[in-house]
């Protein structure tokens, strides 16, 4: 048995997110901690809203309210919408915790004791007009290095370059529209993450294994020098953890706070606390997951994330947790396996906010339940190149794979069992077919297990979809309700066999398809649901007298005239 720490980037608290956002780290991260957890690994999954920063300020101001009261109240937004996406998060916590706050000035302070921290006076852009600064997101311009016109202060998502509010082209104040800007002199905090260009690149150099999406990102900003530049890790903001050295008051930074990107990866560890608190845990209960010499020594830590947020966890946040240990202090876990995944786009266009094109989490709850959603996405995942929606292909996914494949099934083999054999599982030994579909499914599912090793999770659906097919051609062929006029016992023999392979996909689809799989289960009266070692073996798990139900249908279709009203509703304005 392992120990598996798994985190998915955190999703800013500033709106309900996309299904694009939900693909490009939640979802993927909770089927890999669902798949781990069903083969009795120990896993901790972690995630947690990212509070800070100028992305939450201009939400809150937008919505007329305190950043604070905006931030609880969103909070609850996601973690209902993660709860009804049934994502399985051991804790999902908020980068303003208490926690984060305390853990994030420690890790400044570490830093600034090994001579990482040096205090730079910089030039700064100030909005006339707003009688502000205007760090990070308060400020947009042409994409120096791509050209792209809605670059933000921060970064260019479209290149996923790092930048400087200075660097950008024709920069205006995004509160504003402003261009009446000047550059005003301002005293920060730098992270000497030069200093530490060397380390990196061997640590990097030495994850062969990674998906090459996260290592040619790594390598294009670490190789052409720019992506460990010093970087200031403070802010001229109100909201956000105070600047602090350790616990002790950090002369000339007051009223200064730390910058989002360096607390809310330190949020990965500040939540695993709020867990061991959530749970009435000691410290060192979260410690280890986190402190090799604690513990942690053995934990495999895989993230999960969306390409734009890549340089941040191959660069700055392995930058802070090297150099915490730079002399020797603390030994923090560096993680082991980052899984990055380009963009699910709409419809051959980018998801827009702003244009309400594409599809918020909140409306697809409303449609159809998780498991549609899950089911589409998880298969159609944007690992090797950006993937599309579009609603055709939705309904082709749902129609095809869930209602005629996985449902079908279920509902041909209880209907027809619940007509002939009465509210239990008939009895009978299994012949050679049953042997040939045994070998068969034996040969796919350590292709399934593979693929999910691998965290290849479009294959994995594909393997998976492959396993309900060689059930579904069994029953074709095998056709109990024509062996049943000339053979009763074969009959039952096949039916057994069919309700077994109900409890077998029961198992096996459940990290893609929770709700799903529980009502399978259920309507086996709750069968022993471990993880099959031998595909023989788990194949006998239900012997005749079981009782059963028929359950409700799985999954409805979508018809073509649902499909075309939800394509205008959703094509933007
Ligand atoms: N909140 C960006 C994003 O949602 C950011 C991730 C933080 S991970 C520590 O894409
Ligand atoms: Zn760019």
């Amino acid at each position: 048995m392992a120990r598996i720490l798994v985190t998915s980037a955190l999703p800013y608290i500033n709106g309900i997110k996309h299904l694009g956002n939900l693909v490009g780290s939640q979802l993927p991260a909770d089927v890999y901690s669902r798949y781990m957890r069903a083969r009795g690994h120990e896993v901790m999954f972690i995630c947690a809203t990212d509070e800070h920063g100028t992305p939450a300020e201009l939400a809150a101001a937008k919505a007329g309210e305190p950043v604070a009261e905006y931030c609880a109240r969103m909070w609850q937004v996601q973690k209902d919408l993660a709860d009804g996406f049934r994502l399985s998060f051991d804790h999902f916590g908020r980068s303003s915790s208490a926690r984060n706050h305390r853990l994030t000035q420690h890790f400044a302070g570490l830093l600034a004791d090994a001579g990482l921290v040096e205090e730079v006076s910089e030039r700064q852009v100030y909005s006339i007009d707003d009688g502000r600064f205007l760090p990070d997101r308060y400020i947009e311009g042409t994409c120096p290095n791509c050209g792209y016109e809605r670059a933000r202060g921060d970064q260019c998502e479209n290149c996923t370059k790092q930048l400087d509010p200075t660097d950008l082209i024709n920069p205006r104040s995004a509160i504003s529209g402003s261009t009446n800007l000047e550059v005003r002199e301002t005293k920060h905090l730098y992270l000497r993450q030069s200093l530490l260009r060397d380390r990196l690149r061997e640590w990097i150099n030495s994850k062969t294994d990674w998906p090459v999406l996260t290592t040619s990102i790594a390598h294009k900003w670490l190789d052409d020098g720019e992506g460990l530049q010093d970087r200031g890790i403070t802010r001229d903001l109100d909201w956000g953890i105070p600047v602090r050295r350790g616990e002790a008051p950090w002369p000339g930074m007051e009223g200064k706070v730390f910058y989002v990107w360096f607390d809310a990866p330190i949020e990965y560890i500040a939540a695993t606390a709020e867990w061991a608190d959530a749970t009435g845990q000691d410290d060192a209960a979260w410690q280890r997951w986190w402190r090799e010499d604690l513990g942690a020594r053995d934990v495999r830590y895989v993230e999960f994330m969306g390409k734009d947020n890549v340089p941040f966890h191959t660069l700055s946040f392995p930058a802070t947790i090297l150099g915490a240990n730079h002399d020797g202090a603390e030994p923090w876990k560096l993680v082991d396996y980052i899984k990055s995944f380009n963009y699910l786009n709409y419809d051959g266009g980018k998801f827009s906010t702003s244009q309400g094109r594409g599809i918020f989490m909140d409306q697809a709850l409303e449609i159809l339940p998780s498991d549609y959603w899950r089911w589409w996405l998880l298969s159609n995942v944007p690992e090797s190149s950006d993937a599309n929606f579009t609603w055709d292909s939705f309904q082709g996914g749902v129609n095809k794979d869930l209602a005629d494949v996985l449902g079908n099934f279920v509902s041909r083999v209880t209907k027809f069992a619940r007509s002939r054999f009465g509210d239990s599982i008939p009895d009978g030994a299994y012949g050679p077919d049953e042997q040939a579909v045994i070998a068969d499914l034996g040969r796919r599912l350590a292709a399934y297990e593979a693929a999910m090793e691998a965290i290849e999770l479009r294959k994995a659906a594909q393997e998976l979809r492959g396993l309900w097919v060689v059930g579904n051609e069994y029953l074709q062929g095998a056709a109990p309700w024509a062996a049943f006029k000339t053979d009763p016992a074969r009959a039952a023999a096949i039916t057994r066999f069919a309700f077994n392979l109900i409890r077998l996909y029961a198992v096996l689809s459940r990290p893609f398809l929770p709700d799903a799989s529980a009502k399978m289960l259920e309507a086996l009266s709750q069968p022993d649901d471990a993880w099959p070692d031998d595909i023989g073996e788990a194949l006998a798990t239900l012997p005749g007298g079981h009782p059963f139900s028929v359950p409700d249908v799985l999954f409805q279709k979508i018809e073509d005239a649902r499909r075309s009203e939800l394509e205008a509703r959703f094509a933007g304005v």
